[in-house]
């Protein structure tokens, strides 16, 4: 089988709980075919994707992707690009606050994402969950941990994608969008089964 290293944050920004990796740990251990290996990561810069390719150089996936809490978006949202910025309004969870500052200093302004992201909004959404590309991972550690990844592996064969969920129901104030834990999970393994 092929080797899937899937990711999800720890909760950030005053929340409880964070649906990435709620999602994450409801999967279950082989996908088509790909045998997971989970792990949460902290919501913080550098750490997060530092984890992430400590948890690879013993693993060796083949694909690794990395789930992320998107507050405020209706959809499931596989992200196209990572940045070489950061640039948030709030903290990180080790209380750094990014502002004009690259991920990787004198690295490339962006990547693509090496999952085949059309084919998997396309295959979530044949199966009746809002699912749709996204062009920002936004510049805080979300986009900070994609685009350290595809710099990493650029021109290697594992593949690196990003997948940005949408808040939980227990999340979403007011009239704010939200989905329910059980569909991000079968979005996340439909999706998988799209790599
Ligand atoms: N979402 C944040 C960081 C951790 C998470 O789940 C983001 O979009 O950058």
């Amino acid at each position: 089988m092929k080797k899937l290293l899937i990711t999800g944050f720890d909760p950030f920004g005053g929340e409880s709980v964070n649906p990435s990796w709620e999602a994450v740990q409801l999967l279950p251990e082989s996908i088509g075919t790909f045998q997971l290996t989970k792990l949460q990561i902290p919501t913080k810069y550098s750490v997060a994707a530092q984890t992430v390719l400590a948890a690879a150089q013993e693993l060796q996936p083949d694909v690794i992707l990395c789930v992320g809490q998107a507050g405020g978006r209706d959809s499931i949202t596989p992200e196209v690009v990572g940045i070489n910025l950061r640039e948030a309004s709030i903290p990180d969870n080790a209380g750094v606050l990014g502002q004009n500052e690259p991920v990787i200093e004198g690295a490339p302004a962006a990547y693509f994402a090496t999952v085949p992201v059309r084919k998997l909004v396309a295959a979530v959404q044949a199966a009746g969950i809002r699912c749709k590309l996204s062009y920002s991972a936004g510049a805080f550690v979300c986009n900070d941990t994609l685009y350290a990844l595809l710099h990493r592996f650029n021109g290697t064969p594992v593949q690196v994608g990003f997948i940005h969920v949408p808040f939980l129901p227990s999340q979403a104030k007011e009239n704010a969008p939200s989905m329910p834990l059980e569909t991000i999970a079968d979005a996340l393994k439909i999706a998988i089964e799209a790599i």
